[in-house]
């Protein structure tokens, strides 16, 4: 992404932003494992968005006094340490940290708690905007609880507020150049799944159509899936979350893939079910023309003003009266026997990215059209789950590039490269 792109996400956060505050992110710290060694690190999205800056330990800074334009920027950073670097690799300079952010003052990290605390005692400021982000009231502190702690107990006197609505309503919109680095991800990720569909047939494992899978992603970088991808067979695919890519898939059965690359940090998420002989059975073909109808419906439906809960709640009407026909449903009460979850996330910079539920469908949005049918007593489950843009009149199918009508599929495993 281009400088200008983070450097005008930064532009509409400050809209929001009150006058004489500061505003706060930081990239995150890496995780232990055991003894000196660490999980791979993953920047703050938000961070990330505002800054473009990929990095550890980094903390952005703002403050406003008077109008957006005027707003100053400060990025703390590592400073470079040859043999920190050494053994870890290279930290980012100056200029390429001017260059990916745009942000002209750049400063070592360590003198971060003298300059804030500075500006604290000057008086000019009367907020502090931090991003409090917890799923659940367990979830451990993160750096910016920690921190906020720590403010309110050296300053008392200053507000310490929230800026997460804010970034929500932000990174929910996306800008043209993110929708084409989803597109790109959306190309790597239907040849991905191509892949694992002309290489299936029976007696094959899971971890074998992972390797499918990887192979391709694998071709167009070092990043790899944006997220664990979910690969199963058969009665594993009524593990709606499943990692273990330990099973064989057994004539008859059913491949679900819950897959997406990634590119320029933007994502998708992309599922489909298949058989894996190549050939629907009637019944298979049955409940994926339920699913396939109630997601080509859905794609006819969404557009601006629509409540973003409704995604979910028409989906499942519309699923259950196919099911209803079908005689595996009586009363819809009952349809969560059979249609055991929603799927309207949003996806963005990350695979289930930020969202605000109360909000409407608007223009720019990305979020997945989700429908799963698992039927245990035919011993069928699968998911088709597509990434719908949201343009001003209605909306498109990111993911329509992989195979997903029966024909599409069928006539694609016939192309067998194994
Ligand atoms: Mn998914």
């Amino acid at each position: 992404m281009k400088k200008e792109f983070h450097s005008n996400n930064r532009q509409k956060l400050y809209q929001y932003i009150q006058n004489d505050s500061i505003v706060l992110f930081f990239s995150g710290k890496q995780i232990r494992k055991t003894n000196d060694e660490y999980y791979p690190f993953y920047t703050n999205r938000s961070f990330l968005y505002l800054t473009g800056l990929d990095s550890q330990d980094f903390i952005f800074l703002a403050k406003k006094h008077e109008n957006t334009s005027s707003v100053e920027e400060t990025i703390y950073i590592l400073p470079s340490d040859p043999i920190y670097e050494r053994w870890n690799g290279k930290r980012l300079k100056i200029n390429e940290v001017l260059d990916q952010s745009g942000i002209l003052n750049i400063v070592p990290v360590d003198r971060f708690e003298n300059d804030l605390h500075r500006m604290i005692q000057s008086g000019d400021y009367k907020n502090i905007f931090l991003d409090f982000d917890k799923l659940t009231i367990t979830d451990p502190d993160d750096i910016v609880y920690q921190h906020s702690q720590r403010l309110k107990m050296m300053y008392p006197y200053i507000n310490i507020c929230n800026s997460h609505s804010y970034i929500k309503a932000i990174r929910t919109i996306k800008e043209p150049c993110e929708i084409e680095a989803m597109k790109k991800a959306q190309l790597i990720t239907a040849e991905a799944v191509t892949a694992m569909m002309k290489a299936s047939k029976p007696g094959m494992y899971e971890y074998q159509y992972k390797a499918e899978f990887d192979y391709v992603l694998g071709q167009y970088g070092p990043d790899g899936p944006a997220f664990p991808p979910i690969i199963s067979a058969g009665h594993n695919n009524f593990c709606i979350h499943y990692y273990s890519y330990t099973g064989q898939a057994m004539d008859g059965d059913m491949i679900l893939n819950d897959v997406g690359a990634w590119h320029d940090n933007l994502m998708n998420d992309v599922s489909r079910g298949f058989p894996c002989n190549g050939r629907f059975s009637e019944r298979q073909k049955q409940l994926y023309t339920c699913a396939f109808n109630t997601s080509e419906h859905m794609f006819g439906l969404i557009k601006p003003g629509m409540a973003m809960s409704d995604v979910d709640l028409l989906a499942r009407k519309f699923n259950f009266e196919q099911l209803k026909d079908l005689g595996l449903l009586e009363h819809y009460e009952d349809a969560g026997k059979l249609i055991w979850h929603g799927g309207a996330h949003h996806v963005g910079y990350d695979v289930h990215d930020v969202v605000d539920m109360s909000h409407v469908v608007a223009p720019g949005m990305v979020f997945c059209v989700d429908i799963g049918i698992y039927c245990e007593e035919w011993g069928i489950g699968f998911r088709l789950e597509d990434n719908c843009l949201v343009t001003e009149n209605g909306c498109i199918n990111l993911s329509a590039n992989t195979p997903r009508s029966i024909q599409e599929i069928e006539d694609t495993m016939m192309k067998r490269t194994k």
